[in-house]
């Protein structure tokens, strides 16, 4: 049975993997810890307030209650990093090396994700490899290939069981995603729902890999029970499940209100970053190493997300 400490548990992610973990490893196992608290959330299990720059907070929480695992989620997203680069590195490099050292000096199992970003424009755009060139020129992205090499250094140096995936743009109904460039592709189907159009800030024509959540949380607690023995990666999986534009998310709404409509009007800060990662990326490691599998397509996930949604805002 693993006891595991979630950092930014009240994030888009967080929100439902707490969740989820609790429904498989028990509720008293999972310890949500965030920067900040929601009402309310004290109720559905352990929670503490925990700022991850803080490494003896962190530290203290982790052996108080004796936990085995760490999955590391707080951090800045691409579009928020890019505002204000300084804090993001302080927040996403300080807070995963003290969580990484936490899992060092508690022996614990780590888990933490990279993303689509920690790819640039150098990198080959097209089914993009497991193992390729890697200069991204965003501080998210800079962030994120720092944080791929340091938890290969805790695994290589101090044996620390580091595991890592990179998840492409998160579609989810139950938090909202937290300023990424990915994050129209969550916003048009709440505008789907609230006003049958929307203005996309990214471009038409603009690919970008994306996933349902349920996918992306299978993906988490399938790489951590894997057996070690078979992951010759550990970190920074590539894992993907749909390769779409603005108007593949425009087609597919149509399915169900034909009347939708999209416009654009183009963020350039966001449109840069989204050109610079790729169109489409290669998971077949993940699916040879530990099984990695997508229930989800577009259709599949756009049926869900707008029968959620409808409910949720009625
Ligand atoms: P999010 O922005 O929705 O949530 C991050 C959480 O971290 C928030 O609840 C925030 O309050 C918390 N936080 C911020 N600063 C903190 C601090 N100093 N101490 C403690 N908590 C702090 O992000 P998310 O989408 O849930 O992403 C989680 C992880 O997954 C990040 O590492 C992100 O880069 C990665 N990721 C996310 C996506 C996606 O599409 N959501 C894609 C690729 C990678
Ligand atoms: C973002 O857009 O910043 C995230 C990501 C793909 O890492 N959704």
């Amino acid at each position: 049975m693993k006891r595991i400490l979630v950092t930014g548990a009240l994030g888009q992610i967080g929100s439902e993997l707490v969740t989820k973990l609790r429904d498989i490893y028990g509720s008293s196992n999972v310890i949500a810890t965030d920067i900040k608290e929601l009402p309310g959330v004290k109720e559905q299990g352990p929670f503490e307030k925990l700022d991850v720059t803080d490494p003896q907070r962190m530290f203290d929480v982790a052996k108080e209650y004796n936990v085995d695992t760490v999955m590391h989620l707080a951090a800045l997203l691409s579009a928020t990093a890019e505002k204000m680069p300084k804090v993001a590195w302080d927040i996403n490099m300080g807070g995963l090396v003290n969580a990484l050292e936490v899992a060092r000096e508690l022996d614990l199992q780590f888990f933490t994700p990279s993303s689509i970003g920690a790819f640039g424009p150098s990198t080959p755009k097209d089914n993009t490899p497991q193992d390729t060139l890697q200069r991204p020129t965003t501080m998210y992205g800079v962030n994120k290939v720092s944080g791929e090499l340091l938890c290969d250094y805790y695994y290589h140096r101090y044996g620390v069981d580091t595991r890592g995936v990179r998840y492409p743009g998160l579609i989810s109904y139950v938090a909202p995603p937290g300023g990424g460039t990915t994050d129209y592709a969550v916003e048009i189907y709440y505008e789907a729902i609230k006003n049958k159009s929307y203005t996309s800030y990214i471009g038409e024509g603009t690919y970008m890999d994306m996933m349902y959540m349920p996918d992306a949380l299978n993906a988490i607690v399938q790489l951590m029970e894997a057996d070690a023995d078979k992951l010759e990666h550990r970190n920074a999986f590539n894992i993907s499940a749909i390769s779409a534009a603005p108007e593949d998310f425009a087609k597919a709404i149509q399915k169900h209100i034909p009347e939708f409509s999209i416009s654009y009007e183009v963020d350039p800060v966001r449109q840069k970053i989204a050109d610079s990662w790729p169109n489409s990326i290669d998971s077949s490691a993940a699916t040879k190493e530990w099984g990695f599998k997508a229930d989800y397509d577009i259709d599949a996930m756009t049926k869900e997300m707008l029968e959620k949604i409808a409910e949720k805002v009625k």
